[in-house]
């Protein structure tokens, strides 16, 4: 048998389930998932194996209109994703159908696509009913020229080993890209800030989310097995530490519990996080702050 591999970029508007589709896929937590917008900030890979076939996935940040330098860096990581992907899959929610946020991408995509195979994947079928979705797929399909439509549940696992297996058939002959152990190319350290970060997404409110970022500092492993991670939370304002904080320090605390618990089942070894927070005003105009989050601080000139 012949190998076969090629990558497979996952846009969408923010929130459509590419990370827990990529999960899914891999079979294992790569990239964080959490119900609020814009939780995916770079491009993340991860492996899946079909077969003969290996499928690079590349998670992206949603597509959504830019205002921000980071927004303009994550919007343009994604279309960077979509570039260098041999098939581009576009993923819109059931039961939102085609949003602006959705015709802004068709039209996008009418530009950048060129040759490459499109699939269109109608997630959170759970969510609708079955006359509502074929509605919805014919609809699409008017739209833009797919070359396959898929109607799956990220979440529940429904309908995606038939996306994998099409996928799987349109990866070209050739090496496989990673070794057959790997299943993502994210260093552990940047997986352990996304988990931290994870955390203070599901507990913080609003904005605050959008407007911090975490780091590892430093990854010590100790003799007894276990490691000592180091992390920084970087805050824009004073205020927003105190957030953070919480009261006599219970968020931050309950953040760190979380994050060492996902950690240490992850490593299957004991692990010591220490978080500490930072007040740092510009963090969102320093180049620093885009390169440890694997974006590109360029990508977000006006
Ligand atoms: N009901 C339902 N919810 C889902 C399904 N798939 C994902 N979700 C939920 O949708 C929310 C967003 O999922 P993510 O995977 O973070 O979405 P995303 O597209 O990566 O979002 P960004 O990173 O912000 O662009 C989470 O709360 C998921 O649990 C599904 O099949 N059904
Ligand atoms: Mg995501």
């Amino acid at each position: 048998m012949t190998q076969r591999a090629g990558f497979v970029a996952l846009i969408g508007e923010p929130n459509a389930g590419k990370s827990t589709l990529l999960n899914a896929m891999v079979g294992s937590k790569v990239s964080i998932v959490t119900h609020k917008v814009q939780t995916t900030r770079a491009r993340i890979r991860g492996v899946a194996i079909e077969g003969e076939a290996q499928i690079v996935f590349v998670d992206t940040p949603g597509l959504f209109r830019p205002r921000r330098r980071l927004d303009r860096a994550m919007v343009a990581a994604a279309w960077t994703g979509a570039a260098d992907a041999d098939v581009v899959v576009l993923m819109i929610e059931a039961h939102r159908g085609l949003t602006e946020g959705v015709e802004a991408i068709l039209e996008g995509l009418e530009e950048r696509a060129g040759d490459r195979s499109v699939a269109l994947v109608i997630n959170k079928i759970d969510r609708v009913e079955a006359p509502k979705l074929l509605g919805l797929a014919k609809e699409m399909n008017d739209r833009f020229a797919f070359d396959e439509t898929f109607m799956i549940s990220a979440e529940k696992a429904r309908g995606v080993d038939d996306l994998r297996a099409w996928l799987a058939g349109k990866m070209s002959e050739g090496p496989w890209l990673y070794p057959e152990d790997q299943i993502a190319d994210l260093p552990m350290r940047m997986i352990a800030a996304e988990i931290t970060r994870e955390k203070l997404t599901l507990r913080l409110h609003q904005e605050l989310p959008y407007q911090l970022t975490v780091e590892t500092e430093s990854w010590e492993e100790r003799k007894d097995g276990a490691a000592a991670i180091h992390q920084t939370i970087y805050v824009a304002r004073d205020g927003h530490k105190g957030i953070v904080l919480g009261k006599r320090g219970e968020t931050v605390k309950a953040v760190g519990k979380a994050a060492r618990e996902e950690l240490t089942a992850m490593l299957d070894r004991p692990v010591h996080l220490f978080l500490q927070v930072k007040v740092r005003p510009n963090w969102l105009d320093e180049a620093e702050r885009y390169s440890a989050m694997g974006l590109d601080f360029s990508d977000g000139n006006a």
